[in-house]
């Protein structure tokens, strides 16, 4: 099952955090969502996302922003990006402050379900956005069962013009970094996707 969690506050959907589209995800202070998706055992995806500190409010003294990716029965990380910070320390990237980085990296699969968490891992506190949440299987795979997000083939404006009164939702569901690559899983991933966002949109007012 594919399913999105948003098991701590600190996140909102906003305008102000977009990197493409209308929207992004806004953190303040902390925060973490999780993703749930199905994978192909010894598989090899790609996991990206675009990520920007716009206010350090409490600088860290280890950690930052990351992006991991574990394995769903066993908890065991798979992958994850650097500790994404503004300031020089030794157990991360140093990014500029204001402007969009592109976090990016693969990893292999070792079961039928992986999760990717996008969470604020350090002692301080960050103001960051956050768009275009990507999991694809690498280049030659793509046909293959299993997969669940690939590049967007369609635009977040055409997608929301097909749906007419469903706009909004689906706006936020592109995202929140649904991209669907044929409109048979658009059918059968949209009605969790929407329901997910459904809570956020509680959880966030
Ligand atoms: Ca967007």
């Amino acid at each position: 099952m594919t399913d999105w969690e948003l098991p701590y506050p600190g996140l909102v959907v906003t305008t102000t955090a977009a990197h493409s589209g209308e929207y992004g995800i806004k953190m303040d202070g902390r925060g973490r969502m999780d993703y749930t998706f199905e994978t192909v055992p010894g598989e090899t995806y790609q996991v990206s996302a675009w990520l920007r500190i716009d206010q350090v409010i409490t600088a860290p003294t280890w950690g930052g922003l990351r992006l991991e990716v574990v394995d769903i029965p066993t908890w065991s990380q798979l992958a994850r990006s650097d500790y994404l910070n503004t300031g020089s320390h030794p157990f991360g990237q140093t990014v500029p402050l204001g402007e969009w980085v592109k976090v990016e990296f693969s990893f292999v699969a070792i079961s039928e379900q992986s999760r990717w968490v996008y969470s604020n891992f350090s002692n301080g506190d960050f103001e960051a956005s956050a768009d275009e949440f990507m999991v694809k299987s690498v280049p030659g795979a793509r046909e293959r069962r299993g997969l669940v997000m690939a590049e967007a083939g369609l635009a977040e404006q055409e997608l929301a013009v097909e749906l007419g009164q469903r706009k909004m939702n689906l706006a936020l569901a592109v995202v929140l970094g649904i991209q669907f690559p044929t409109r048979e899983l658009l059918t059968i991933y949209l009605p969790l996707v929407l329901q997910r966002v459904g809570d956020l949109g509680r959880k966030t007012k």
